[in-house]
C-alpha cells in the first residue's frame, strides 16, 4: 500500500480555560492535524507542539516546516507495510519527535484500518492479553491563581467522575498547595507535575512532601536530565516519574539503569508516536516499571490514539486523558466522555482510531492547509 496524499492543516482552538503550568500559559491552542489517504481509506494523526517552545524546542512552525520539507517527501515514496517500519525512515531526521509522532499515527490509524482492527487491537498484537475496554483516567490541573480556587477546581473535577488529580507545580507555589490538597481531600489519589521547574538544591522542598503520600512527582528536575533524577531520587519518598526526560527508548533504558524513576509517563508524541511508545513500555515492564499515558493537550484524533496505547498491559496508572470538553468547547471529532462510576474512558472499537472526523469544523478552526502528493 502507497500512500497517495497527505494534507497538513494548522489548526487554532480556543482553551474553554487557559491552562498554566510552570513554563508558560496556554489560552489559543494550535496544533496540527494530517490526513493520509491511501487504497480509499482516509487516516488521521495530529501533532501536538504549541505556539511557544516551552514543553518542547518544537513548535507548531517547526513541526509544519519539518514535516513539509523532510518527513512528508519521505513517507510518500514508501510502500507501507506494518507501521514499526516508517519509524527507522524517519531516523534521517535528528529529533523532532512532535513532528514525526503525527505521521506515525496517521500510519497506524492506517494500517489498522487496512487489517479490520481497532488501533487498541493492533497495537495488542504482540501480548497475550487482548487490549482493554476501557482505561483509567485522571485530570491534570494547571496552575490556579490560589490554593482556596484550586481547592474548588479539584472538587469539581472529583464530581465529574475523575479519581486521580495531577496538579501542576513551581517554586513558591507547591509544598503549602499539595499540604492543603491532601488536608481536604485525605484519599483522594493526588499527585504533582513540576516541568523541569527545580533543582536539585531543591531536595528539602520535596522531602517536606514525604509524609503527603502522594501517588508521584513528576519531572522535577531539568528536562533533558536523568542523572540528577537518579541522585534525588534516594533522598525522598515520593515515588518519581519522568515526562520530559524520556524522548527516545535509549533514554528509558538509560533512566531504568541510572535508578532514575520508578514510573514513566509515556506520551507518544514525545518519543516520536506509537511504535516508540509500546517499546518503551516493553521496556518497563520487563523491569517491573509501572507505566501511564500522558496527554499534551489533545483533540479526538490525539485522544483516541492515545485511549488506544493505554490499553496495553504495562500501563496500569491513570492517563492524563481527561474528556475532550474539558479542553475544547467544540472538537474536531467524535468527544470523549468519562465514565462516572470508575474513572474510565472507553477505548474505541471502530476500526483505527475509530473516531469521525468532522471536516466542517475542522475546516472552520484552519488557519493554514496544504497537500502534498497526487490529486
Ligand atoms: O507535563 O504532562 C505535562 C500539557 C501540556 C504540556 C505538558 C503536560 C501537559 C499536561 C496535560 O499535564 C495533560 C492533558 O490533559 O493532556
Ligand atoms: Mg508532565
Amino acid at each position: 500500500m502507497k500512500i497517495e496524499q497527505i494534507t497538513l492543516y494548522h489548526i487554532s482552538q480556543e482553551l474553554v480555560s487557559p491552562f498554566v503550568t510552570s513554563f508558560g500559559r496556554q489560552q489559543q491552542r494550535d496544533c496540527l492535524i494530517v490526513r493520509l489517504q491511501a487504497g480509499g481509506l482516509t487516516a488521521w494523526g495530529e501533532c501536538v507542539a504549541t505556539n511557544d517552545p516551552g514543553y518542547s524546542y518544537e513548535t507548531v512552525v517547526t513541526a509544519w516546516h519539518v514535516l513539509s520539507d523532510f518527513l512528508i517527501p519521505a513517507l510518500l515514496r514508501q510502500e507501507i507495510g506494518e507501521p514499526d517500519a516508517i519509524t527507522p525512515s524517519f531516523d534521517f531526521v535528528r529529533g523532532h519527535p512532535l513532528a514525526k509522532a503525527a505521521l506515525d499515527q496517521a500510519v497506524w490509524d492506517l494500517t489498522a484500518q487496512r487489517d479490520g482492527l481497532s488501533l487498541a487491537q493492533k497495537l495488542a498484537q504482540p501480548y497475550d492479553a487482548p487490549p482493554r475496554a476501557r482505561v483509567a483516567v485522571g485530570v491534570s490541573i494547571g496552575i490556579q491563581a490560589d490554593i482556596p480556587r484550586t481547592l474548588e477546581t479539584i472538587a469539581t473535577y472529583l464530581a465529574q467522575g475523575y479519581r486521580r488529580i495531577k496538579l501542576k507545580i513551581k517554586p513558591g507555589h507547591d509544598l503549602a498547595l499539595a499540604q492543603a490538597a491532601r488536608r481536604a481531600f485525605p484519599d483522594l489519589a493526588i499527585m504533582l507535575d513540576a516541568n523541569s521547574a527545580y533543582h536539585l538544591a531543591d531536595a528539602a522542598t520535596f522531602q517536606a512532601m514525604d509524609e503527603l503520600n502522594l501517588l508521584m512527582l513528576e519531572q522535577p528536575l531539568g528536562h533533558e536530565d536523568i542523572y540528577d533524577h537518579s541522585r534525588l531520587r534516594p533522598q525522598i519518598k515520593t515515588p518519581l516519574c519522568l515526562d520530559e526526560s524520556i524522548t527516545t527508548p535509549d533514554h528509558a533504558r538509560a533512566a531504568l539503569a541510572l535508578g532514575a524513576c520508578d514510573i514513566i509517563n509515556i506520551k507518544p508524541s514525545r518519543v516520536a508516536g506509537w511504535t516508540h511508545a509500546r517499546q518503551i513500555h516493553d521496556i518497563c515492564r520487563a523491569a517491573g516499571i509501572p507505566v501511564w499515558v500522558g496527554g499534551m493537550l489533545e483533540t479526538s484524533v490525539g485522544r483516541a490514539a492515545q485511549l488506544a496505547l493505554a490499553a496495553l498491559p504495562g500501563f496500569i496508572l491513570p492517563g492524563d486523558i481527561s474528556a475532550t470538553a474539558r479542553y475544547y468547547a467544540a472538537d474536531i471529532a467524535t468527544p470523549f466522555f468519562v465514565n462516572q462510576e470508575d474513572s474510565t474512558i472507553s477505548v474505541p472499537v471502530g476500526p483505527g482510531l475509530g473516531i469521525e472526523v468532522d471536516e466542517q469544523r475542522l475546516q472552520a478552526v484552519t488557519r493554514r492547509q496544504a497537500t502534498f502528493g497526487a490529486a
